[in-house]
């Protein structure tokens, strides 16, 4: 790691999977902010099942509402002590905390410029609800499956009263399964020209060094890759010639995992 990492007091809360690698597509931004900054963390590994209480004693806010109305609990979540004449700073979602960590550690190079601020809502909108949430229904048994066997019945009730039937009837199948490879891809080279438009001529999606947009692609890259190594990694690595992968090596600098 770089030397001239500053000596930061930062708690980082992951989740655990029973990969043995950690997954979340959020945590992941985190983690590679935090790399990228080059600050130093401790990891706490907290299953799903112990998230809500670990937040209410720590004092980390929700992130949501539960379908009953009730707080819900999420990771990322970060306690910074590093500043030791003032209280911890303590944040959940990983938007205000990677926010929160460019303004109080802005090195090495903006992770917001305003080419990125130009096109961030499109590009997020195009991640999250095009391509994941299209995508759940692809890899959802594979997400099962990585899960801590003690997490795994939460999951399961959770994602079956959304559904609206079983992790199995939901999985597709067969032309359909093909279809929705391919749908994905299409969404990936949207998300290329979103970032590329005036093109770049490095491994980074918008400029000479690492920016949003790369945390939050590369994220679920490495999800894709440690959920799902087989169907959906095999898919990525064939698209838009390869980019994808290239990305990925880019940002191998800062995916290292601590405490792990
Ligand atoms: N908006 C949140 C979403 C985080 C999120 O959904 N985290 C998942 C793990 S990938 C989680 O903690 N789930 C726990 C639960 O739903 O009980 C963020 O960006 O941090």
């Amino acid at each position: 790691m770089v030397s001239t990492m500053p000596q930061t007091k930062i708690v980082f809360f992951d989740l655990p999977t029973n990969l043995g690698v950690p997954t979340s597509p959020y945590t992941w931004r985190v983690r590679l902010v935090l790399n990228y900054k080059g600050l130093e963390h401790e990891t706490r590994w907290i299953p799903t099942i112990d998230i809500e209480t670990t937040c209410i004693s720590l004092g980390i806010a929700p992130t949501g509402t539960k379908p009953s109305g009730a707080p819900h609990y999420t990771l990322p979540a970060i306690i910074d002590s590093t500043l030791s004449d003032s209280e911890p700073v303590i944040l959940s979602d990983s938007t205000p905390i990677i926010q929160y960590l460019e303004r109080q550690y802005p090195s090495p190079s903006p992770l917001f410029p305003s080419s990125v601020e130009t096109i961030r809502q499109s590009f997020d909108h195009l991640l999250s609800m095009k391509i994941m949430a299209f995508g759940a229904s692809l890899w959802l048994m594979e997400l099962y499956n990585s899960k801590l066997p003690q997490d795994r019945d939460d999951f399961r009730g959770r994602m079956e009263v959304k559904l609206g039937m079983t992790l199995e009837d939901a999985r597709i199948h067969g032309t359909e399964r093909e279809h929705a490879w391919k749908e994905l891809e299409q969404k990936f080279d949207q998300l290329l020209d979103l970032c590329e438009k005036g093109g770049t001529g490095t491994e980074f999606l918008m400029g000479q060094a690492m920016t949003y947009p790369d945390i939050a692609v590369g994220a679920c890259l490495i999800f894709l890759k440690n959920t799902s190594p087989e169907e959906a990694w095999g898919k990525v690595v064939t698209w838009s010639g390869g980019r994808w992968l290239r990305l990925l090596k880019a940002l191998e600098p800062w995916m290292s995992v601590t405490d792990c």
